[in-house]
């Protein structure tokens, strides 16, 4: 549990766990690595899909942090790797044109994320927990993890990454979770 050193490290209204809860809106999608793609999109644009090969050809970034769901269970020290955002933009060759990103799932999941939250090494489209492939349940083969923000907010099975001209909001958005969703803020709902 949270030692002292660590309470400043808890977000109000979280409790810490050593599990990892499992938590999808449906049943998780099966995904073939010889048809798996990313695309990076500007509006209804793309810019750049990568195969399974190819992105994982991309610069590997390691990442120890804390998670938070808005259910409240928080987890630390979770080990992650993979491609940071910052190098898969650098990949397209792609300075961004909004400050807007919608991620999209496999299974017809999105999310919103402001554009300055996973930039500056902020946020990675991992493909590793704990040194591991990740796990087909969290999200594998590849999630978005944005860690600073509610864990809603990490996409499993991600496909696309859309620049948007609007803040848009994704699946939990438009059911009335908060547009941002910072746990220390305790962005859960969208009036908080
Ligand atoms: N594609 C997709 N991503 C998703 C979800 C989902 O249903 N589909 N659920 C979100 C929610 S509400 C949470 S809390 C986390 C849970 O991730 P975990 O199952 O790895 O703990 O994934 C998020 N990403
Ligand atoms: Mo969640």
């Amino acid at each position: 549990m949270a030692s002292p050193p660590d309470r400043g490290r808890l977000p109000p209204g979280q409790f810490l766990t050593d599990d990892f809860p499992v938590l999808s809106a449906g049943p998780s999608p099966f995904v073939d690595l010889d048809e798996w793609r990313f695309t990076l999109k500007v509006g209804p644009r793309p810019v750049r899909t990568w195969t399974w090969a190819e992105f994982n050809a991309l610069p590997q970034t390691q990442l120890t942090t804390d998670i938070h769901c808005v259910t409240t269970w928080t987890k630390f020290d979770t080990e992650w790797r993979g491609v940071s955002v910052d190098d898969v933009f650098a990949a397209a060759g792609l300075e961004p044109p909004t400050p807007f990103l919608l991620a999209h799932s496999v299974d017809g999941y999105s999310t919103n994320v402001p554009l300055a939250d996973v930039v500056g090494g902020r946020a990675l489209i991992a493909t590793h927990f704990a040194g591991k492939p990740l796990e087909l349940d969290h999200g594998g083969p590849a999630r978005l993890l944005v860690p600073h923000l509610y864990f809603w907010k990490s996409a499993k099975w991600l496909s696309a990454l859309q620049f948007t001209t609007r803040d848009e909001p994704g699946y939990w958005e438009t059911r009335g979770y908060h547009m941002r969703g910072d746990p220390f803020r305790q962005e859960r709902y969208e009036d908080d």
